[in-house]
């Protein structure tokens, strides 16, 4: 049998020591490997989700430059063309990363390169419905008819035949209800003398009331009973919260001025308002805007000419209820996107010109 002698133990103890060392040395290394990489990674991502943000900031504020210019430049024209219609510009000047590049392209011919990409685009709150004018006692009844005619858009149609989580179906008449309730100042359900406006949202699960006051912004209509995200990607172009007056014909979309037109026949009944006269009509105005100068012609006096023409006679005392002629350029939300690698970034912003004020900021 092999006798071991102390320098051949001692040497197994140095094997092991450093084979145990070489063990955990690997581990750590392995380890501070992973943990780099996920750090590496880590920083990658957040670099590309800052430089997202701030192309889409960068891209916002460059449309708002752009609004802002077109503003002075239509009260400028207007001083010295006070007759002359102005179209509305605006919507057609969309801002992104490459005109930034461009800006600050000084004296050297190669452009500073920025990495990403951005876009912005304004839309003008004007030529929406202003839910909040529900509230107002004057204007709730004429506000809520237009609200309902806006709601025969067909884009709707399948709404009022799904049911919502609870099982329960909403019809037009009833969603233009609850909107109304959920603003207007009263306590009485919309086509009822007894019922409780609260009813609907005291069955939920977390319970709460109908508002009775002004919205703050357009997105708390997500809180109305039967109002769900898709219904409310839909509701958000054709309104607002913002008090822009009356319905600018050269900006507010197709079924709008259609619900427009149908609230200031002569005849609420004319079943030209429903039939191919309608068509035409809507059809002319859409080129009418598509004109120069075309969007600046179009008001109620031009509305109402049209209007004879295809068969759908118009009031036009009715029609300057509903139109408000003089187009200011003073509501505009800006969608700005801005990208980086794989990371988007999107801001959505209204502002107020008139007052240089921003009075709506979400970023998503
Ligand atoms: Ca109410």
């Amino acid at each position: 049998m092999l006798e071991l002698g102390p320098r051949d133990r001692q040497r197994g103890i140095a094997i092991l020591t450093v084979l145990t060392a070489v063990t955990i040395l690997t581990i750590v290394a392995t380890d501070m490997q992973y943990n780099a990489r996920v750090d590496a990674q880590l920083a990658e991502n957040g670099r590309d989700e800052l430089i997202a943000y701030y192309n889409a900031k960068n891209a916002l504020e460059i449309e708002l430059g752009i609004l802002r210019a077109l503003r002075q430049a239509q009260a400028t024209l207007k001083q010295f063309l006070p007759n002359v219609p102005l179209p509305n510009l605006a919507s057609m000047l969309p801002a992104e990363c490459g005109m930034l590049t461009a800006l600050i392209t000084l004296n050297d011919d190669t452009p500073l390169p920025l990495p990403g990409e951005c876009v912005a685009k304004a839309m003008p709150e004007k030529g929406k419905i202003d839910l909040n004018r529900l509230g107002s006692i004057s204007d709730k009844f004429r506000v809520r008819n237009l609200l309902l005619g806006r709601l025969l858009d067909p884009r709707f149609d399948r709404y009022w035949e799904d049911e919502h989580g609870n099982g329960e179906r909403v019809s037009r008449d009833e969603l233009a209800g609850f909107i109304t309730d959920y603003v207007d100042l009263d306590n009485v359900r919309e086509g009822s003398s007894v019922g409780d406006e609260d009813d609907n949202y005291a069955r939920m699960r977390d319970r709460y009331k109908v508002k009775n006051a002004p919205f703050d912004s357009l997105a708390e209509m997500q809180m109305i009973y039967g109002i769900d995200d898709d219904l409310f990607g839909e509701l958000e172009q054709g309104f607002t919260v913002y008090p822009v007056g009356g319905i600018t014909l050269a900006t507010a979309e197709l079924p709008t001025v259609a619900a427009v037109i149908r609230q200031a026949a002569v005849n609420p009944n004319d079943l030209a308002l429903y039939g191919p006269g309608m068509e035409l009509l809507l059809t002319m105005i859409v080129e009418l805007r598509a004109l120069p100068l075309g969007q600046g012609i179009l008001n109620a006096a031009t509305l109402k000419t049209l209007g004879a023409q295809v068969g759908v006679n118009l009031d036009e005392q009715k029609l300057k209820d509903f139109v408000d002629d003089n187009a200011s350029l003073d509501w505009y939300t800006v969608l700005a996107t801005g990208q980086m690698n794989a990371v988007e970034k999107r801001i959505l912003a209204t502002f107020n010109l008139a007052t240089n004020q921003m009075v709506y900021f979400r970023e998503e």
